[in-house]
Formats: C-alpha cells, structure tokens, sequence
C-alpha cells in the first residue's frame, strides 16, 4: 500500500475500506463535464459544501421541504418543477447516473490496470461496494445488465475487477462468484471481449481470442463489408482491439495475475488449450452466436493468412488504424464515442506514445468523465451523461404544462436554454471525410459538444426545446437563424433509403454485413437499422422548424417528411403499436409515433394508423389506470408486463401518447393521471422504479430522470388540455 493509501499496483493484496464518508463526494461540472470527487481534507470539505444534487445522487437526506398537496395536476407538475430545479446542475442542464451494462466498468479498471495507473482507495473502496451490492442474490455472479442473468461475461470480468481492485480471493462474495463462473464454464468459455480484454491481463493466452485484423481498415470504401459501412459502435471498439490484437501485447505479470489464472479456470493453466477454446462459449452468453462464414473467416485467417500475410501490409494497416485511432481523440478531445473505446484507446496511447505522452494522460484524465457514484458505490456510465437529451426533455415538458411564461421557471428555463446554446456543436469534424464522420454542424450530442457525436433523435429534440422557448416572448434569442439552420441542414442528411431514419448515421451497408457480427453477446448491431423513435423525433423537429421558418429549404423538409411518415406508416405492428429500440418498449415507441402523426396532423379521429396506436395502448391500461412494462419486451419482441405493476414512466407515455392523439375519452387519461399524482412525493419528486432503456435488444439502461421529464410532460398536457379538470 503506497503512503498517500492508494492502490499500486504490484501490492500483494492492497487494503481498500469497507466504505468512504458519502458526505466527501462532490460532484464537479464543467461546463457539461461532470466529474465526481472525494475531498479528503476537511478544509476542502468545507470550502466546497456538498450540493442537493450530490446529496441526492447519494441518497442522502436532502431536506428539502413538504410542498403544499396538489389540488390539480397543474400543482403537481409546479411541485415537481419545485424538485426536479434543486437538481439543475450549475451549467444549466441536469445530470444522472446512467448505469445497467455491467460490461463498462471492467474496461476501464483493465485499462488502468494495465497502464499501472494508481487506483485511489476510495475509488477502488466504492467500486466493490457498487458491484457486491450488484452481485445476482442467487448465484453471486453478473450479467450482461444490472437485471440480467449471470454469465460469463459479466462473472468473469467484474470478478477480475474485484481482484484488480484489491479484494480477497477469499472472501465469501468471491468464493460465491468463482463458484459459479466455474459451473457457467470458467473464462474459457467467455465471450469475445472478455477473452480479448482478459488477454491483455495476461490471464489468458493470446491464442484464445479470434482475430480482429486490422488489414480489414485497408479494405477500399466500395467493398461492401468495408468497416466505415459498420454502426460506429462497433467499428470504434473494433478499430483499437485491432490495434492491441496485432501487437499480441500483455501487461507486467503480478500477483494478481497470477491470482486470476488459477482462480478463473478450473484447469491446470499451463495445460489449458486457448487455441482449441476459440470458440468455446457458455450457451447462456450466446445472444448472437457466430455465423458459419464468419467461421470459416476466423478459421482462414488463422491458419492461412497469418502465415502469408506481408510485412508491408500489417505496417501499413497498423499506421492506418493508428492514424483513424488519432482522428477519433483530436476529434473529441479524447472522450471518445463511449467508454469502451475510450478505455481502448487509452491502452494504445499507452503502449505506443508512452506512460509520460499527453495522449495517454489526457486519456486518463478522460476515463474519469464517464465514472458514477451513488448510494450502492462507483460505477461507469454507458456514456459520459446524458446532459443535452434530459435536458431538453425538460424544457419540453414546461413548455407543454404551459409553464414556460411564469416567472418562478424562468431563470431555470434559461439556464436550460443557454446549456443547449454551450452545447451546440459548431464545427464539422477535423478530416471529417477521411475519418468517415457525419456531417454535424449545428447539431447536439447525447451528451456534451465534447464528445461530439450528432445522433439525429438528440439533434432534433434539442432543436424543439431551443425553437419552443426561443418564439416564447422575452427569451434570450441565444441561437440567431443561421445556427438554427444549421441543425436543420444535418438532419436533412439523417435519412435511409427507406424513409426512415438512424441514430449516428444514415445506413452505410447491408444488413447482411450481421455474418461478421463476432461480439456474441448482442444482436443487430453490425450496422445502422430504421428506428422508429429517430424518425418519429425527426419528423416532429422539422415540422415545428416550418411553422416558423416556411422558407427554408420547404420542398426538401416537406420530402423528408413525407417519406418518413410513410415509413413511420408501414413500421406499426399489426395489433397497432410500435417497437421500441432504445426505451421499454412498444410504450416508448408509440408515444413517439403519435406524437409525430399529430406533428403532420393526424390524430385519433382523422387517422386509421393514430386511432390503432391509441386503442392498442388503451388495451394495455392496467386496473390501477397506468401501464407497465417489462425488459423483456425488447428481448422477446412481445408485450410483456413488469412483475411489479405499474410505472409512472409507461404510464407516462401512453398518457402522452393518448393525449397527442386527442383521444376521445377522458377517463382512461383522468386514471393513469391520477396515478402519477399518487405516486408524487410530498417534496414533488418521483421514486426510482424499474428500468427504462435498452439498446442492442439484450442490454438495459436506465434513465432515472424519465421519471421527472415525463411525468411533468404527462401532467402538463393534462392540464392545458383540460385545464378545469381536478382529477383528484
Ligand atoms: C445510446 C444512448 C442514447 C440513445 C438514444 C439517443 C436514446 C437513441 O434514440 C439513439 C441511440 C443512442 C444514442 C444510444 C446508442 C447506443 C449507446 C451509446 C446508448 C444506448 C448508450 C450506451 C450505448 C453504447 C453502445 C454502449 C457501449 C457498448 C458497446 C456495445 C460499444
């Protein structure tokens, strides 16, 4: 153990607490970067008080005071408002933990484990609190996601993180997760990234991992596979493994090390047959398995072309994917699209430009962005936040509650505004061609400007927010026409052949490119698909952009438009609702494909397909007036209910929905209404319920905010609707 007590590597067994003072953390946020930090030093203590937001993150008390009972739904959305502002973060925008993939964390602890970055002991202290506390109460193993079953994947790695962060072989949580990671089949029988990122430890051999060429960067852009064609998830993971794959390299044998080897396997570990074990995989893991092509591709390019291959081509394809490496941090400050590459890329920097280079410092500093505390410990984030997506769910539902004139939301409500106006991306990417980059001028990310990366549903709900409050008398007019267009010019490039739109990019190659699809652990995700709540936002931003701006590129806007509610059309389910690909699940999605028929003016009375979606979501409404549903939805491509009944965020989108639709009948809308009433706390907040999101089918995430945004949508509505109504 070093003096100052943090981790370094090479220790026999670091000691970590069994838990920090949750009154030292302090979450920091620079201009959208959030960061979280303990303050050992009592006087930093107390010269930077912990906020309301911090405290909240922590579960701790926050006092805050009972508010008077709401009479009306309008009060209830004004109590909520009253809560939801303590939590308004100093730039103007709300942040939130954003966990679920157990399969993040285990990056970035490999990363800095490798590159012998010191692990503080609060960090590595909260890091096994977060994942004993996640550990299935069954089996004490991890899944892909915080409600999914135990495999391989998720037992294997978090249990190297455990160990990397300084936790006995031998303590009982251990000794429960090796037991069964032993009967799922031990490491030999993890997926592709866990066998990849277990290599790098030198807890596997090399030889245990399919390859992952980067000669494949070398391939011409016409070629029908060619990477940049790939969903830039994947080709941004792919492009280092590449890197470190080809370099075979491995980091100084510790320990620990030695440790993970015996405890991982149930064989003798000189004995064990990495190459034979290839393609070993527990069934558990298998979501996707590998097509026979890829196969035969794998088989190839082992034992023929690692024997033919040129030195001239591995140089050439090395200082390719070096080159593409460097574009991808210059051009997001090394944040990187998420934190699995940005732990990736971290490694690179590492072993190519040394432990002293600023590429790889920056990384590290960077690696922090992306990192969680709250009250079960730290975790990391599927992305680094979700600042400009909340926060212009926000100023939507305000908008919509009609709140946006009354002085009490203003300076909030301006402090939102001028957060977009920060976040606004200006400029396209440096080598936006060569690096194979969308366009994204005047567009917003998920997140920050920094990370950079224009999706076309997070353009255009921001794009709405800045509109509604912009043309709102006596907003700050912080975005004059010219940047205004510039956003409508990007997601004028946003749209597939089909009409439909994507989430990074229109699609780049065939569906069919899915037989190279090596991670195992997820569907679909090789490229770009149609996506009903990407098109259906598009649709809704570029309407309200020509009731204000009829002249700006009409016949382009009215085209997109068209073929895009075709689309939107032709993607209904036969029993009426639409499939959600990011939220749980048809809920999600049909509120966004009635919202986006009212935005061209079709609603329950005018429209076969408005009408289908309402009675679909009415034939969902629970006894209690709300909705429920499941994660399994989105697995199993089946409605499916949540065993715990009835969310106050399903319920707040099929309200929305209903509403958007003009259904004809107040009193399905009164009862899921009076739901979300009942389950406001006296101090207008909402309790956390089951999760929300979802991505690549098989993997959840949560959104914790939901819970705010669209309540308030929900009860807002209600109440310009129906504004005599009292429903209580
Ligand atoms: C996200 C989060 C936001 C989400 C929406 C904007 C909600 C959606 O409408 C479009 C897709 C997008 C941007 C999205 C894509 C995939 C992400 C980035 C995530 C679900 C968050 C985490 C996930 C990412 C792939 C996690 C890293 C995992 C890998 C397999 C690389």
């Amino acid at each position: 153990r070093a003096s100052d007590g943090n981790i370094e590597i090479d220790t026999k067994r670091p000691r970590i607490a069994d838990e920090t003072d949750r009154t030292r953390w302090r979450l920091l946020d620079e201009s959208g970067r959030l960061t979280w930090h303990y303050l050992e030093d009592d006087e930093a203590v107390k010269e930077w008080p912990q906020s309301i937001a911090d405290k909240w993150y922590l579960n701790l008390d926050t006092d805050l005071p009972e508010l008077p009972k709401p009479k009306k739904p309008l009060d209830a959305v004004n109590n909520g408002l009253a809560f939801f502002e303590k939590l308004q973060l100093p730039s103007g925008e709300w942040g939130c933990e954003y966990g679920g993939p157990m399969f993040l964390l285990p990056g970035v602890v490999i990363a800095w484990y490798v590159t012998k970055t010191p692990i503080p002991w609060y960090v590595a202290t909260e890091i096994k609190n977060y994942l004993f506390a996640r550990a299935n109460p069954e089996d004490g193993g991890w899944g892909l996601h915080i409600e999914g079953e135990s495999t391989v994947f998720g037992t294997s790695l978090n249990y190297t993180v455990l160990r990397l962060v300084g936790v006995d072989p031998e303590h009982p949580v251990m000794v429960k997760a090796r037991n069964t990671l032993h009967k799922l089949g031990t490491a030999t029988h993890a997926p592709h990234w866990a066998k990849f990122w277990l290599s790098l430890l030198g807890v596997c051999k090399w030889d245990i991992v399919n390859p992952i060429p980067p000669e494949i960067w070398l391939l011409p852009d016409w070629v029908p596979f060619a990477p940049w064609r790939w969903w830039i998830h994947m080709r941004q993971v792919f492009l280092p493994m590449g890197y470190l794959f080809d370099k075979k390299w491995t980091c100084e044998e510790t320990d620990v090390i030695r440790g993970l080897r015996q405890e991982l396997f149930c064989e003798e570990w000189d004995t064990i047959d990495w190459a034979g074990n290839r393609n070993s995989i527990c069934s558990i893991d298998n979501y996707h398995p590998k097509s026979m092509a890829l196969n035969m591709v794998n088989w190839a390019l082992v034992n023929v072309w690692s024997w033919i291959r040129p030195n001239f081509l591995k140089t050439r394809a090395n200082d390719w994917v070096s080159k593409l490496i460097d574009m991808e941090d210059a051009n997001t400050d090394y944040a990187d699209l998420a934190p699995v590459n940005a732990a990736l890329n971290t490694v690179v920097c590492y072993i190519r430009d040394g432990a002293e280079s600023y590429s790889f410092k920056r990384h590290i500093e960077r690696l922090e962005d992306a990192m969680w505390v709250n009250a079960e410990g730290m975790f990391c984030n599927g992305t680094n936040g979700v600042q400009c997506w909340d926060t212009s769910f926000l100023i939507q539902a305000a908008v919509d509650a009609g709140v946006e004139q009354d002085a009490r939301w203003r300076p909030m409500l301006n402090k939102a505004l001028a957060f977009l106006d920060d976040q606004q991306i200006r400029e396209n990417c440096k080598d936006q061609e060569t690096c194979y980059r969308q366009q994204r001028k005047g567009a917003w990310a998920f997140s920050t400007r920094d990370q950079g990366y224009a999706v076309c549903d997070c353009v255009s709900e921001a794009l709405k927010s800045v509109i509604l409050l912009q043309k709102t008398p006596g907003y700050p007019q912080l975005l004059d026409d010219e940047r205004i267009f510039d956003a409508v010019d990007t997601i004028l490039t946003y749209q597939n052949k089909s009409g439909a739109c994507s989430s990074y990019e229109p699609t780049r190659g065939s569906e069919r490119i899915e037989v190279l699809n090596a991670a195992e652990v997820f569907g679909k995700i090789m490229v770009e698909y149609d996506y009903v709540e990407c098109t259906t936002a598009v649709v809704t931003a570029l309407s309200l952009f020509k009731k204000h701006w009829p002249d700006h590129r009409a016949e382009e806007i009215e085209a997109f438009v068209k073929r895009s509610v075709a689309w939107i059309k032709t993607a209904q389910q036969t029993d009426g609702s639409w499939y959600g690909n990011w939220g749980i699940c048809y809920t999600y999605a049909t509120m966004f494909a009635l919202e986006s028929l009212k935005s061209i003016g079709e609603k329950y009375n005018n429209s076969y397909y408005s009408k289908r979606g309402c009675d679909y979501l009415i034939s969902r409404q629970r006894e209690d007036g709300g909705w429920s549903e499941s994660y399994r939805s989105c697995e199993g491509m089946i409605y499916t209910e949540h065993p715990t009944g009835s969310q106050v965020v399903m319920t707040a989108w099929a309200l929305i929905a209903l509403m958007h639709a003009d259904y004809p009948d107040i009193e399905p809308i009164k009862r899921g209404i009076r739901l979300i009433m009942d389950r406001q706390q006296a101090n207008g907040e909402w309790k956390q319920e089951a999760i929300e999101g979802v991505f690549n089918k098989s993997c959840m995430i949560s959104y914790p905010n939901y819970k705010f945004t669209f309540t308030m949508k929900a009860l807002g509505m209600f109440a310009t609707k129906y504004p005599n109504e009292t429903v209580v």
